[in-house]
């Protein structure tokens, strides 16, 4: 039978690194963009060529989503069945500093992969990365017929792209999907989100080589999910008989604070919370460890998420295998091994 070939925008990234690892061991051939950078920026995947045996099966190209003609010869010279678009300017705080580069990557770069399509190919399926924070200020629980309301340049440029996969779907009869993904975090997160900035944070505070850690808003809620069960969604979406939109989430919601205690106890650092608001902080043997850094806010907060994804479960018959517990575990123990 004839492999089934992806190409995969966003391939360097987190998700990029697991999905690519996910569509190998179902036989794919996958396609990896990799943009060009001053350093190298393939970590995460560097090591597919050594732990899968078939790695002739996977290979990377230069490209940007900012480079429209670099997509279409990608989509032209490789013929892929599916696209994952997974490449974003994915961080909601530096969205606020470059507002107009989010948008032309995140919104204007999902539309040049639809046109591509249309024009080249409308039998490629399309798997678009939306996100919880386009639901921002709509309160919990979260599905697919909550109201969006973005509270920043980045979920607002994901809401365009969304909205664009469904005019595409739509419009020209584009087999176009959008996962509505809730956090999702793994060993390989980036390291300036709140989840990977605090274990590595307070494992280099219990080994000596860091003495503080600055934090912003401790009570923001959200629904962390590992990325592993998530890159799992993203495939079956693409494999259902008619496109369709999903949410993913594990319907479980914790506060910063509360993802701090729970690291800080995995690592036996019997940590105690002392003050409030901006001068809250928590106190190891009687040493401040953990402070309030203001430049950590962001102009507008989504302050409280949790996902329903119960069309998901009905649709996809998927659940995810972790929970808050094991993905803590899972990172801890990745961040002690390097
Ligand atoms: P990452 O930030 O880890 O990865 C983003 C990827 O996009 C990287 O490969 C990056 O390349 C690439 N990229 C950035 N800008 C461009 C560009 N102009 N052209 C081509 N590639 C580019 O994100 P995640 O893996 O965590 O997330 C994957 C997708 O899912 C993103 O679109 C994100 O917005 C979305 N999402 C993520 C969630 C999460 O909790 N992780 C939840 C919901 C949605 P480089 O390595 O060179 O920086
Ligand atoms: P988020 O993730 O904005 O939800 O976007 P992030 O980990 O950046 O923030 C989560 C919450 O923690 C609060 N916070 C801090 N955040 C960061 N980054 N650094 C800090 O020091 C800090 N202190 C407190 C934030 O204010 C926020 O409330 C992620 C990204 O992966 C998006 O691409 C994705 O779409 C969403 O998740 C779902």
């Amino acid at each position: 039978m004839k492999n089934k070939l992806a190409l995969i925008f966003g391939v360097t990234g987190q998700d990029g690194s697991y999905l690519s690892r996910l569509l190998l061991s179902k036989n794919y051939q996958v396609h990896g963009v990799k943009r060009r950078s001053s350093s190298l920026n393939t970590d995460r995947i560097d090591d597919i060529y050594e732990d899968i045996h078939d790695a002739k099966n996977f290979f990377l190209h230069y490209g940007d989503l900012t480079d429209g003609q670099s997509i279409n010869q990608l989509i032209n010279k490789i013929k892929p069945t599916e696209i994952y678009n997974l490449a974003a300017q994915s961080h909601v705080a530096v969205s606020f500093e470059l507002p107009e580069y989010t948008m032309m990557t995140n919104a204007l770069g999902t539309l040049k992969i639809l046109e591509a399509i249309r024009t080249i190919n409308p039998k490629i399926r399309f798997y678009q990365a939306g996100t919880s924070e386009m639901f921002g200020a709509s309160p919990p629980p979260q599905n697919e017929t909550t109201p969006f309301y973005p509270r920043s340049p980045y979920a607002v440029s994901k809401l365009s792209a969304h909205w664009m996969t469904i005019n595409y779907r739509e419009a020209y009869n584009i087999f176009a999907c959008n996962g509505i993904l809730f956090n999702h975090e793994s060993p390989v997160r980036g390291e300036t989100f709140v989840t990977q900035k605090i274990i590595k944070g307070l494992i280099n505070i219990k080994s000596g080589k860091q003495k503080k850690l600055y934090l912003g808003n401790l009570y923001a809620k959200r629904d962390w999910g590992h990325a592993e069960d998530y890159v799992r969604a993203m495939w079956l979406i693409l494999q259902q008989k008619k496109p369709q939109d999903f949410v993913i989430a594990t319907g479980i919601q914790y506060t910063v604070k509360e993802f701090i205690n729970l690291t800080a106890k995995k690592l036996k650092m019997p940590i105690i919370w002392k003050g409030n608001k901006l001068k809250e902080k928590a106190y190891l043997d009687n040493i401040p460890i953990i402070e309030i850094g203001l430049k950590y806010f962001r102009p507008s907060e989504v302050d409280s998420l949790k996902g329903s994804a119960n069309k998901a479960k009905k649709s996809l018959k998927w659940k995810p295998n972790h929970n808050i517990h094991s993905l803590i575990q899972d990172m801890i123990d990745k961040n002690l091994n390097d």
